[in-house]
């Protein structure tokens, strides 16, 4: 029986760990999870009702990351999860490095310039130039090669991308208009992606009782 993986189609950690699992091959049952009417199953499960949220037998994954490396585990690509996961524990500090500070530094600023009017003690341009610390930082490291670790996709890639689709989404015209040149070119080799197409297909929020959906569909 396919891991079942509770997701929202626009949630940034939800997005990287259905952009592994496509990666990956690896095949769930999707539940599309409305966040304002969770599901009772979901619920249910007790602790913490985030999303992405993945089952997989008596196994309970409710971060993000944990999904990310539970396909890397799961999958029968072992080059391409090798490729995603060097085994050089100085390129795995750095990829944890790039998540980390993606996830505890540029999201909070993130979510004030996304939602600036909740936080009216600053300015929207003001949380825009503290996220833009974090964009500078990747746009001198993709200025030197395609990938953050260098010519290869990592897991440091697939974590950080969705978040930085969501930054440039607050003001496209802004983002459009800015100097991350090799950031810019960088996002887009994601959100062109048929990978991506994958990922962003829409489904109907789930109902207890429904056919399966298998995600990624089969060809
Ligand atoms: N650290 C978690 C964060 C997940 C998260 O915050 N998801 C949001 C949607 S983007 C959510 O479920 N919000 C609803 C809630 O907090 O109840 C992860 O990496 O999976």
């Amino acid at each position: 029986m396919p891991a079942t993986l509770y997701s929202f189609r626009r949630c940034p950690y939800a997005m990287r760990a259905r952009y592994a699992l496509v990666t990956l091959g690896i095949t769930v049952e999707l539940r599309e999870v409305v966040l304002k009417s969770k599901p009772e199953a979901l619920l249910q499960l007790g602790g913490r009702s985030t999303v992405p949220q993945l089952i997989d037998g008596e196994q309970r994954f409710p971060e993000s990351l944990d999904i990310m490396f539970w396909t890397l585990e799961n999958t029968i690509d072992t080059k391409s999860a090798e490729q995603l996961w060097p085994r050089d524990a100085g390129k795995q500090a750095k990829i944890l490095a790039w998540i980390r500070f993606n996830d505890h530094c540029f999201k909070q600023w993130l979510d004030r310039y996304k939602y600036a009017d909740r936080h009216p003690e600053c300015s929207e341009e003001f949380y825009r130039a503290k996220g833009e610390r974090f964009l500078k930082r990747l746009n001198k490291r993709l200025s030197s090669s395609e990938y953050l670790l260098g010519d290869v996709l990592t897991l440091a890639d697939i974590a950080v991308f969705p978040f930085i689709r969501q930054f440039a989404g607050v003001n496209r015209k802004w983002f459009e208009g800015s100097e991350y040149s090799h950031l810019k070119k960088w996002l887009n080799t994601f959100l062109d992606s048929d990978c991506f197409k994958v990922v962003m297909k829409k489904y109907e929020p789930w109902e207890d009782g429904q056919a399966i959906i298998n995600f990624p569909e089969p060809l």
